[in-house]
């Protein structure tokens, strides 16, 4: 299995989570609190399978508000190291 990341990059209600949601059928917004404000508050995560061509895409998403930036700068450190892996079948 190859595993592809994907993050999401974005400004607040531009449509991250609605985007990966159309695509993956997952919700990236978990918490009771993201779903009653309408927003992410924290990263999360989804994926998308191509098993004739043995690929999984998996979809970083991230808070755009101002408020939760510290929570949006935390997804680089789990992502670009992926990125950065020799090893394709590495997962996050
Ligand atoms: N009309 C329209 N509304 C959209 C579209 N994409 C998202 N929305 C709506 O815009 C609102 C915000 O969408 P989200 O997917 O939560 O936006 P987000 O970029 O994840 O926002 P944050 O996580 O808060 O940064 C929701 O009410 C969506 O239903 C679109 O393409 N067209
Ligand atoms: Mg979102």
């Amino acid at each position: 299995m190859i595993y592809v990341p994907i993050g999401t990059a974005g400004h607040v209600d531009h449509g991250k989570t609605s985007l990966i949601k159309v695509l993956t059928g997952i919700d990236t917004d978990r918490l009771p609190e993201e779903k009653s404000r309408g927003m992410s508050i924290d990263i999360g995560f989804a994926f998308l399978d191509f098993p004739e061509e043995g690929i999984r895409v998996e979809f970083i998403d991230v808070p755009g508000h101002e408020s939760f930036i510290k929570n949006t700068i935390s997804y680089c450190g789990k992502t670009l190291p992926c990125l950065r892996k020799p090893n394709p079948s590495a997962s996050l």
